[in-house]
């Protein structure tokens, strides 16, 4: 009945709101696992967290192994419309042995591969360079020492060889993002020598082309430990990427808070073929707050349909909340980047298109203002049901009932 009545009003716009959610489907977010335990992993290692991403709270229910994580995971993806990703950590192997980071292998995570056959969900993977000994000096691939510098080039090495078995297993290319904590608390002197050891660092790590798996490479501004300097800056990243053939990640987090990461899609994907992004929602620095539908993440999925690069964008999550459920965090989060996608599907580009190209910025700023109005809650409503994913009070049932079963961990 809504839905009928709100396809009617869509339609009145020249709005097919069955097109959209047909879209809608097939676009997958990488579910970022590390949501579901605080970025803490499964390998007792002891090294400091590194870079400032750290998550605060102790809300109860923390995922304390593979297992946990996944039957959180299988909860929160019921709760989630459409077909989805997971976006694995290397600090996350499924294994009984204690491989060093620049020991792991393939099958310490075949387990979740096998998992995410059954589960019918694809799988991104990341090389983890901190929460480790050797990551202690918040210094990695631009370490002046030689030995760390391998010892992290091995494990970047490593985790491509698993993110390509992971793709070839799949059917479906696996991401292999890297984001290095490195940086300096204080005034470097030398910036130059410490972003061309890191430069050195990946052309080695780069160096072999692979099938199966895909390389993207993520900057950031600051972190907490890392005021001064972040070797990996933007401009570095930037650069690397459109002169190496990497996707490029934004981390919604990762620069200054009055710019605006969704005006980067369009320049950024005129010199780069592909992109990742790290949705999140910083609060006046990296914070890694739940992301809202808020007018930071409406703008974002505006540019990715305005623009037309769903196709070659791939959306990932990165926040991390311990102070509320975290399957509600990685539900509501999820549902957000959806219903912002929703929300730019179903606006008559042609009309708003047109009326820039006339330059009737008056035509323009009216139907942005009237198109609010429009009940795209209806639309969302039968996405969920046509997807077996419940909304408004049921849903709240079901994040209670799973987040009451977790609360004895
Ligand atoms: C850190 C980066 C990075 C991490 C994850 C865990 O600031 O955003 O993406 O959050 O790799
Ligand atoms: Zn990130």
């Amino acid at each position: 009945m809504g839905y009928e009545s709100a396809k009617a009003q869509f339609a009145a716009w020249g709005v097919d709101t069955e097109a959209a959610i047909d879209r809608l489907k097939d676009i997958p977010i990488s579910v970022h696992c590390w949501q579901g335990d605080d970025v803490v992993g499964f390998e007792n290692q002891t090294g400091t967290s590194g870079g400032g991403i750290q998550a605060t709270g102790n809300h109860p229910g923390r995922a304390r192994n593979p297992e946990e994580l996944r039957a959180d995971l299988e909860f929160a993806y019921a709760q989630i419309p459409g077909a989805h990703r997971l976006n694995l950590h290397a600090m996350y192997m499924d294994t009984d042995e204690a491989p060093d980071r620049d020991e792991i292998e393939y099958r310490h995570f075949a387990p979740w591969v096998d998992w995410a056959k059954d589960q019918g969900i694809g799988l991104d993977f990341n090389p983890t360079f901190f929460a480790h000994a050797k990551a202690d000096d918040n210094l990695t691939l631009s370490h002046p020492d030689k030995g760390i510098r391998d010892f992290w080039i091995e494990h970047g090495i490593r985790t491509r060889d698993i993110a390509a078995k992971i793709g070839e297993e799949l059917g479906a290319p696996a991401i292999n993002n890297i984001w290095v904590p490195d940086g300096y608390k204080d005034i470097p002197v030398d910036r130059m020598a410490a972003r061309a050891r890191l430069e050195a660092s990946l052309d080695t790590m780069l160096s072999e082309a692979k099938d199966h798996m895909l390389d993207a490479v993520e900057s950031k501004l600051f972190g907490i430990g890392v005021e001064a300097c972040t070797v990996g800056s933007h401009e570095f990243y930037l650069g690397y990427a459109i002169r190496k053939g990497t996707l490029l990640c934004l981390d919604m987090g990762h620069f200054h808070p009055t710019e605006n990461i969704a005006d980067k899609l369009s320049a950024v994907s005129l010199s780069l073929p592909e992109l990742l992004l790290h949705v999140s929602r910083p609060m006046r620095w990296d914070s890694d707050h739940v992301i809202l539908l808020n007018d930071d993440i409406q703008t974002m999925a505006h540019e990715l349909v305005s623009a037309d690069l769903l196709g070659r964008t791939h959306i990932g999550l990165d926040f991390f909340d311990a102070t509320i459920s975290r399957t509600a965090a990685w539900v509501i989060g999820t549902r957000n980047m959806q219903k912002a996608l929703l929300q730019a599907l179903l606006k008559p580009w042609n009309r708003l298109k047109s009326a820039e190209d006339r330059l009737d910025f008056t035509a323009r700023l009216v139907l942005t203002e009237e198109l609010k109005d429009l009940p795209y809650g209806a639309v969302w409503a039968e996405f969920c049901a046509r997807n077996d994913a419940p909304v408004g009070p049921p849903l709240i049932a079901s994040l209670d009932t799973y987040q009451a079963s977790v609360v004895d961990r």
